[in-house]
């Protein structure tokens, strides 16, 4: 069986090649290339990085490129937290690295009446979107998964500090285990609110406003 997300987006393609109606009409999307292979597609809580070209619907004026602009890096975001506009949540998930989207996104998802910078108030914004690299959210599911080595579905003061070891390590800081300790017990201090000596699921998945 197909999951879900490829139906879903099978049946955004097959809507914009047939020409039909798209139940939530408020971003068009249209898929202007898609690898032939993919490992995962995009979600909620999703670290992604992306080159995008935005412009004017009105008069196709180019107002941003992230690969002229700026220092022509892309750009990491994550998805679904309002980070970015509106029209990007709703318009970039279940997408594959690789693949690239032409998302058609209304003011209300957008700038709005007010505009902002080179946009002008009330415009429709078009952009060109290429998903570089998907990465696990710092509230993902699957780090959760990772994190909970002896799969009891709750995270001990261990298995945090064995996760901060590994995450240190593999950006090249030497370990060390005292500030380890610190942020672990500031972790917990935070994140375990029942305080039961474990983070479970919920107390993880949950975003706090401070964060
Ligand atoms: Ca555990
Ligand atoms: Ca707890």
């Amino acid at each position: 069986m197909m999951p879900f997300s490829t139906l879903l987006i099978l049946s955004v393609i097959f809507v914009f090649v047939t020409g039909g109606k798209l139940p939530d009409p408020e971003v068009k999307i249209e898929v202007m290339h898609k690898p032939l292979t993919c490992q995962r597609k995009s979600k909620h809580g999703d670290m992604l990085l992306v080159h995008y070209e935005g412009f004017l619907e009105s008069n196709g004026t180019m107002f941003f490129s992230s690969r002229t602009s700026g220092d022509k890096n892309p750009v990491w975001f994550t998805l679904g937290t309002q980070e970015v506009l509106r029209g990007w949540d709703k318009g970039l998930q279940g997408m594959c690295a690789g693949e690239r989207r032409k998302l058609t996104v209304p003011p209300s998802l957008a700038y709005g009446k007010e505009g902002k910078g080179k946009i002008p108030p009330s415009s429709t914004l078009i952009f060109d979107i290429e998903l570089m690299e998907i990465r696990n959210g710092p509230r993902s599911h699957e780090t959760f998964r990772d994190m909970d080595l002896n799969d009891d579905w709750k995270l001990s003061k261990q298995e945090v500090k064995e996760y901060l070891k590994k995450e240190f390590e593999k950006h090249g800081y030497a370990p060390n285990d005292t500030e380890n300790q610190v942020m672990v017990d500031d972790i917990f201090k935070n994140e375990d609110e029942d305080e039961d000596g474990f983070i479970s699921a919920r107390e993880f998945t949950y975003i706090h406003d401070e964060l």
